[in-house]
């Protein structure tokens, strides 16, 4: 076993880290907005880039706004051991929920590089641009663009709720112009993301550690429903086609389905637009989120294709028609069983309660995961709550898994 800190300074530093953190894109009421390439969001990744000067780690940017901050080892042709997560937001999200991973990993590496000198293989903390899909319909732009499944194609001509395209946004911030060095990666050995659970069972079961077997696999549509404007008080029900009550119908199956699914399958419609949204005039169109997850694939896809099967029935009643664009369709992906045993030894050495479990939110380490070894490790959330500002985890389970993260880093690098 390595020496460690003293819990009770390591709680302190983490808990001033993340109010540090929080206060970029605070929004004064314990929320936290930060959106890829927004001004929040280039003063959070400036202030780390700062952060990881003062600690002496060589700091850079790649094209894509993914923020590394690197201790080269004795070794220094070895490939780089990846720690961090993402630095962007739901919009009023938490003070945790990526930005731990990233102060997690600033914390370990400093005291490593403090109590055991340079490490043998390279070590880089990454603060990820992107992962949400918070301002843009793409998700997972920072580690898919280091992995190379994400392309600058893919981002032309996609636009924000207000009609900023993608790479206007890129360049304002700064990137896409091949000021910093290509995104893609091939010099990585493994990933490591510390983050917290976003769900309640770790808190249920007393246990004060996840390692994350696998990640579920998700997809998110748009789904738009075309109708007819009319005016509410001289159009008689018979002759709408009324794309509220279309789209109305259509959220009522998918989540009535998803409760009827015992498998563990997730539907979720969390946004909804109206065209033109008045009251006294019957809606001409409608646009709703959809976001579909379970650990089988299969599961999502049978659930969507029956889902949209009833779709076209019930808006051939309405005299409406539907369109179902999907814009997200991620694998479930295992994580590194070796990688996720080097953590139980530690954790049963160090008499850490732990549990293995299912990731049910999306994370980065499911895009590296497919590129490389990646490890997931989790720390309780209070009451499960996440993407709020009611987002919670103690002192004490965050300087837990600095602790994991610290001898985790020193046994794959020193
Ligand atoms: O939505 C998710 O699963 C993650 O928080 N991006
Ligand atoms: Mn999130
Ligand atoms: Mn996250």
């Amino acid at each position: 076993m390595i020496e460690q800190p003293k819990p009770s300074a390591l709680s302190e530093q983490v808990q001033n880290m993340i109010e540090w953190l929080a206060s970029y894109g605070g929004d004064g009421k314990g929320g936290v907005t930060r959106l890829l390439y927004d001004p929040a969001w280039r003063a959070a990744q400036q202030a780390i880039k700062s952060k990881m000067e003062e600690l002496g780690l060589l700091a850079r940017y790649d094209d894509a706004g993914n923020l590394f901050g690197r201790i080269d080892g004795h070794d220094s042709k070895a490939p780089v051991i990846l720690t961090g997560s993402h630095i962007d937001t739901v919009i009023g999200g938490g003070k945790y929920d990526g930005a731990y991973g990233i102060i997690a990993a600033l914390i370990a590496v400093e005291y490593l590089k403090t109590y055991y000198g340079l490490p043998i293989k390279p070590i880089e903390v990454v603060s990820l641009c992107e992962e949400e899909g918070s301002r843009f319909p793409i998700t997972y732009w920072g580690s898919g663009s280091i992995t190379g499944v994400k392309k600058r194609e893919m981002v032309r001509g996609i636009k924000d709720a207000n009609n900023v395209p993608f790479e206007q946004a890129m360049h304002a911030a700064g990137f896409g112009t091949m000021q910093h060095p290509e995104p893609k990666r091939i010099d990585l050995e493994c990933f490591i993301e510390l983050h917290i659970e976003q769900g309640e069972v770790l808190e249920r079961e007393k246990k004060s550690i996840g390692i994350v077997s696998h990640i579920v696999g998700q997809r998110r549509y748009d789904i738009t429903v075309f109708g007819e404007s009319n005016h509410a008080g001289t159009t008689p029900m018979q002759w709408r086609h009324d794309a509220m009550f279309t789209a109305a119908e259509l959220i009522r199956l998918l989540i009535h389905r998803a409760n009827m699914e015992k498998s563990g399958l997730v539907a979720t419609v969390g946004r909804i637009d109206v065209k033109p949204n008045v009251g006294n005039v019957i809606a001409r169109e409608v646009t709703f989120s959809l976001d579909v997850r379970h650990s089988d694939a299969d599961k999502i896809h049978a659930f969507c294709e029956e889902c949209f099967g009833e779709f076209e029935k019930i808006a051939a009643q309405h005299g409406t028609s539907i369109v179902c664009e999907k814009w997200m369709d991620e694998s479930p992906v295992a994580m590194d069983s070796s990688l996720s045993a080097a953590a139980e030894n530690i954790l049963k050495k160090e008499g850490i309660s732990y549990k293995t479990m299912t990731s049910g939110a999306g994370h980065d380490s499911q895009v590296f995961g497919t590129y490389c070894p990646a490890a997931l490790l989790f720390v309780p959330s209070r009451g499960g709550i996440s993407h709020s500002p009611e987002e919670y985890t103690n002192a004490e389970d965050l300087q837990r898994g600095v602790r994991l993260l610290i001898a985790m880093l020193h046994k794959l690098a020193y």
